[in-house]
């Protein structure tokens, strides 16, 4: 379909898609073999300028929103979720500052982040914070003109490849979640060390790291917002970067139903290509219309926010649901229309199936998302008195 893209968004979008075909679809089944963390082909999408396509222009970016930025995430992801995301985490772990940093953290740590020299990481989840990102225990104590970092930060996207950091810590555990605030921690700063690297099965070319902080000092200038503003960061953030994973989940399931349709095309049995078979073609068709869909609503859903509404958590909730949702079901389907072949990995569907996995789980899970829809019904009924 066509979405009436103007001309700069058509240029990201074959720029993005010439990376994913030139540079992505050779490397990725190598890359997800040995856990090959993809900063050649990352170099390439900071030379093509697609780092900074959310930033603004006074900070080195393109001056675009979410839209933009999904359009290259959709096109990276038809090749491989495990680089496309590794791009989208930089963009994660730099809303906190885009969104409530000062003038002075804006100009020092953006034009670093839309350049692409530094990729960023956003450290909320821990041990026993996951979905419920207010249990944050990892403390940050002010001493002087410094905060004193202490706690672990687990399964952090970029964790050991970013070069900046936005991490949530508690710095009044009394408090409960209005005690938590935000920070920005450099690599290289004493006291601030990685985990091993995580052995996942699926997007496994991205790198997924502990953040361990022993006594890791960092100037209070590096405070983001006011004390207690964290958990508002962070819900904040996660409402702009989730349609993302709505984009991934997009270009994840477009990559597995071109590859099907490749496929069926080719694959004779019975005499005949398995397309020219229904039980293949009302496959594929179901597969088309969803993947379709998720498209429709992941694109309404980034111009709605890039239109600046106040609420915008049930509509960021919509299209991550939904896509991931989506991306689940058309690589299984994949593997299917594949047959023992797309067990093997001779393929890229299985790798496909076992990425996908990872979208209704990351970002919150699909059961928060649903949390987050029902709640907004239940505000939006009782204020219109129904
Ligand atoms: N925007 C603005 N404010 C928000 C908000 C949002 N998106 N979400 C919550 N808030 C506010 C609430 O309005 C509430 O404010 P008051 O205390 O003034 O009423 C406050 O934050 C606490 O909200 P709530 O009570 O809903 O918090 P919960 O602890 O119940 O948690 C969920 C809410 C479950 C939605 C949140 O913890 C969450 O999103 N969890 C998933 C985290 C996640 O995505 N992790 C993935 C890893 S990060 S890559």
């Amino acid at each position: 379909m066509d979405y009436f893209l103007t001309e700069e968004q058509q240029m990201i979008r074959d720029t993005a898609r010439e990376i994913a075909e030139k540079k992505i679809v050779p490397a990725r089944a190598e890359m997800d073999a040995k856990g090959i963390f993809p900063t050649e082909i990352l170099k390439v999408c900071a030379e093509s300028d697609l780092f900074g396509l959310y930033i603004p222009e006074e900070y080195g970016g393109f001056g675009g929103g979410i839209f933009e930025n999904v359009i290259a995430i959709e096109e990276l992801s038809k090749a491989c979720i495990g680089v496309s995301v590794s791009f989208a985490g930089s963009g994660l772990g730099a809303y906190p500052i885009l969104i409530s940093g000062s003038e002075e953290q804006k100009k020092k740590f953006l034009p670093q982040i839309a350049s692409g020299e530094q990729i960023a990481a956003f450290g909320l989840t821990e041990a026993n914070a996951g979905s419920d990102a207010g249990g944050t225990q990892t403390t940050a104590k002010l001493d002087g003109n410094e905060y004193v970092l202490n706690g672990t930060k687990q399964w952090i996207t970029n964790g050991g490849e970013a070069g900046i950091y936005t991490v949530i810590a508690m710095t009044n555990k009394a408090r409960g979640s209005r005690g938590a605030s935000a920070f920005i921690v450099e690599k290289g700063t004493p006291g601030f060390s990685f985990g091993k690297k995580e052995d996942k099965m699926g997007i496994r070319a991205s790198a997924t790291r502990e953040l361990i902080f022993e006594d890791c000092r960092i100037p209070k200038e590096n405070l983001i917002g006011k004390e207690g503003m964290g958990f508002l960061v962070a819900m904040k953030t996660l409402d702009k970067s989730r349609p993302g994973i709505a984009a991934q989940g997009v270009g994840l399931a477009q990559g597995a139903l071109d590859e099907s349709v490749k496929y069926a095309r080719k694959r004779v049995q019975f005499g005949k290509p398995v397309i020219a078979f229904q039980a293949v073609q009302h496959m594929l068709a179901d597969m088309a219309v969803q993947t379709e869909a998720a498209r429709a609503l992941t694109y309404a859903v980034s111009k709605f926010i890039d239109s600046a509404p106040k609420d915008i958590s049930k509509a960021s909730a919509f299209s991550k649901l939904y896509s991931s949702d989506v991306a689940m079901k058309v690589t299984v389907d994949a593997v299917q229309v594949f047959g023992g072949y797309g067990y093997m990995k001779e393929y890229p569907v299985e790798k496909m199936m076992r990425d996908a996995k990872i979208l209704q789980i990351y970002e919150g899970t699909n059961q928060i998302q649903r949390n987050v829809i029902g709640q907004a019904l239940i505000k939006e009924y009782a204020k219109r008195g129904k």
